[in-house]
């Protein structure tokens, strides 16, 4: 065996030589690994005993991919172009072995060998429009002369992970081999090529595929219609699909020119940068600094939910999804089967539309016991509370608790704004007691906040980040304030929206600048559908805001067929002349000169103290870092991936631009405006918020 660099083997095995690359943790096609490549099958190729090649890897997975640490880097050492011209137009056949995942760049290099071995629980796949990206490699030019224009468009847009047998069955894997016998597999399949004297196939030869689709570009107008929705705001996936376009069009040399164009132009973008950013958030945001990797996990075999109504029911599906006994506890019959009889219709409906058989069904309910008797909970591992949101209630709930649950047992809330310290004190072990904030509807929402309190303990946090992970979520490990970390900034943009339909604006012009700027609604297109009465009450209503004068007037929302909008049968919003009355008179009332009010501004006055907050979270240590901010807001609140979410979003505009918008602000507007004293310190140093 040689050493071709420190990642690199070569080993000859009679004609065949076997270049491993070994480049923890992921393979990915760094410097090193590119020259590895290259002079590999240099070497191999310069060796008269070989008569083919198998490029192979060692660790959990073939090559997943470029280097995502070294885009917007200045490039260093061999090109990935170089390497594959190596494998493609030498004179060997070259044979990809294939485990874990083949993934963008990884699957690029093995589509350029000329024959690609996998093991059965192998993946492949080119999920760069996930990064903002597209294959730069050649991948949107050589995948459809395989799999054809559509399945291709399908792939390289959704960057779905494709397994080994389906991809044998579209002719991107040649052959599979033994599981755990992978090289072994790939070493035969070559042999047996040199024996039959099969010719050096090379992908950008076939065009039968691309052929047959010429002239048909309805196949890219009907793709584009059926997935606008999904693609709003992002200019990966357009892109993708003109490459694919091109490859349909044009020959292969020019193909890769469009490719190579429209990735430069995508790579030196913010919605990349943005992406890219969130790849490595989603990562960072599990690590825990002052939570030692060795803190004692406790074990969690039964949870205990207290509170059948949305969020308790909720709750409870993720855990009855990834196999969790659960006891769900509520004070009244009605309730308990209100509740359990909700549960059962979400997973039949799911089961329905095929996402699973019908016996999961049954198999996720007899998981689920209902219990009128918190003393059934003694036993649990893991209990959360979601009861109603009123401080003596939580109280009362955990001195019970106290009482009952087994010690050593985690007690979380669910509690979206209460403070966590206060209900600690109710019972005699704080440091069992955190704050499990899901997002509504809890099965479905990504997001998890996990509220450490004073006193909550390293290994109780240390477990719920665990459960967190084990039942599907992406969690952020905050800490207490009002609202947390979420709710926070959302407040800001709240208080901000209200106001800007008193001073001059319309519900529907906020709510449009909004989802123009990628937000899956606005502020009151949002309320409408929550419903405007919730924390309303008729007797107590006295007219003194909107919100009581629509509630008032029975314009609760969407479930009444009116709320800041109207509503036609189908749901579709439509603005109010009766609001636009209402605001016009309220706002006359209050004194309040209305004036004519930019989409700037309305965005400036709804981000930038969201961005100002944030900064405020930091620098009271409620967040670990700014981009679990972002975590938070893209998951719970659905911040535009492409922007990065605000903390990042507030670098890409400048924190300085922030800061003099928001002393612009302050001077005609008040203190709602007050810049945080770490906004200050990050422009004065000039610094980023990913800083922090
Ligand atoms: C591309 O290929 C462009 C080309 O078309 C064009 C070129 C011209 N680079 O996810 P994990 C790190 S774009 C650098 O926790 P898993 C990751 O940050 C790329 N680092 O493991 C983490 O680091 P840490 C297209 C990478 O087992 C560690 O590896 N490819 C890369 O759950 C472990 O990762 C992709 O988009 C990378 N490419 O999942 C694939 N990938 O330990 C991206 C990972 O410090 N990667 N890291 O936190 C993945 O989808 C998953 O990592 C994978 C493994 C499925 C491979």
């Amino acid at each position: 065996m040689t050493a071709i660099n420190d990642v690199t083997t070569l080993e000859i095995d009679g004609e065949i030589a076997v270049v491993t690359l070994n480049s923890p943790p992921v393979n990915a096609l760094s410097a090193p690994v590119r020259e590895g490549i290259t002079n590999g099958v240099k070497d191999a190729i310069d060796n008269d005993a070989v008569k083919a090649i198998v490029l192979i890897c060692e660790g959990k997975t073939f090559i997943a991919g470029a280097d995502i640490t070294e885009f917007g880097k200045a490039p260093k050492g061999p090109s990935l172009f170089d390497a594959l011209q190596m494998i493609e137009f030498g004179t060997k056949p070259v044979v990809a072995a294939i485990h874990g995942t083949a993934l963008g760049g990884g699957l690029e290099v093995a589509l350029t060998c000329h024959y690609r071995v996998a093991v059965p629980s192998a993946k492949c796949g080119l999920p760069e429009v996930k990064l903002g990206l597209l294959p730069g490699a050649g991948g949107t030019q050589r995948l459809p002369r395989i799999v054809g224009p559509e399945k291709a468009l399908e792939m390289v847009t959704s960057g779905s992970h494709v397994g080994a047998k389906q991809c044998l069955e579209m002719g991107l894997v040649d052959e599979l081999a033994e599981e755990g016998k992978l090289r072994e597999g790939a070493v035969a399949f070559a042999r047996k090529i040199v024996a039959e004297k099969r010719p050096l196939k090379k992908v950008r030869d076939l065009n039968d595929k691309v052929e047959a689709a010429r002239g048909k570009p309805e196949i890219f107008e009907n793709f584009r219609k059926a997935n606008a929705r999904k693609f709003r705001g992002f200019l990966a996936p357009e892109y993708n699909i003109q490459c694919i376009e091109a490859a349909v069009n044009l020959p292969f040399d020019e193909g890769i020119k469009v490719e190579q164009k429209l990735f430069r132009e995508l790579v030196t973008g913010t919605q990349s940068a943005a992406q890219r950013h969130v790849f490595f958030a989603e990562r960072q945001v599990w690590k825990l600094p002052d939570v030692p990797a060795d803190t004692p996990i406790i074990p969690v075999k039964k949870v205990g939910i207290i509170g059948a109504g949305t969020m308790g029911g909720g709750i409870a599906m993720n855990f009855l999804n990834t196999g969790f006994p659960v006891t769900i506890v509520e004070t009244k019959q009605e309730a308990l089967d209100r509740g359990i009889a909700t549960i059962r219709k979400n997973y039949e409906n799911s089961a329905k539309k095929g996402r699973f058989p019908m016996e999961e069904v049954e198999k996720r309910m007899g998981l689920l016991t209902g219990s009128l008797d918190m003393n059934d909970l003694a036993d649990c591992d893991l209990v959360i509370e979601a009861v109603f949101e009123n401080m003596d209630i939580k109280k009362d709930v955990f001195g019970k608790l106290d009482k009952i649950v087994k010690q050593g047992a985690i007690l979380a809330t669910n509690t979206s704004a209460l403070n966590i310290d206060e209900i600690a004190t109710a019972v005699k072990r704080p440091e069992a007691v955190i704050g499990l904030h899901f997002f509504s509807p809890a099965n479905v929402m990504r997001l998890l906040e996990v509220v450490r309190a004073d006193k909550t303990s390293n290994e109780v946090i240390a477990t719920s980040m665990q459960i967190a992970k084990k039942i599907g979520k992406i969690a952020a490990l905050v800490g207490v304030c009002p609202g947390f970390v979420g709710n926070r900034i959302l407040a800001q943009r709240q208080r901000e929206a209200q106001k800007l339909i008193m001073e001059g604006a319309m519900p529907w012009d906020v709510d449009r600048v909004l989802y123009d700027f990628g937000l899956p609604m606005g502020p009151f297109a949002m309320s409408d559908l929550a419903g405007l009465d919730i924390g309303w009450s008729k007797e107590k209503s006295k007219g003194e805001t909107l919100r009581d004068r629509l509630c008032e007037m029975d314009r609760r929302g969407q479930k009444t067929g009116a709320g800041y909008y109207d509503y036609d049968e189908n749901r579709n919003a439509k603005p109010s002349p009766v609001v636009e009355k209402m605001i016009l008179d309220y706002a006359a009332e209050k004194g309040i000169n209305r004036r004519t009010i930019s989409d700037d501004e309305i965005l400036e006055r709804c981000i930038y103290p969201m961005i100002n907050e944030g900064a405020k979270i930091l620098e009271e240590g409620k967040a670990i870092r700014s981009s679990d901010i972002d975590i938070v807001w893209i998951n719970g609140y659905g911040f535009p991936v492409y922007r990065g979410g605000p903390m990042f979003y507030g670098d890409t505009v400048g924190a300085d631009k922030v800061l003099a918008k928001m002393k612009e602000f302050q001077a005609k507007m008040g203190d709602d405006f007050k810049p945080a004293a770490l906004l200050e310190k990050i422009v004065a140093e000039g610094k980023r918020f990913g800083d922090y």
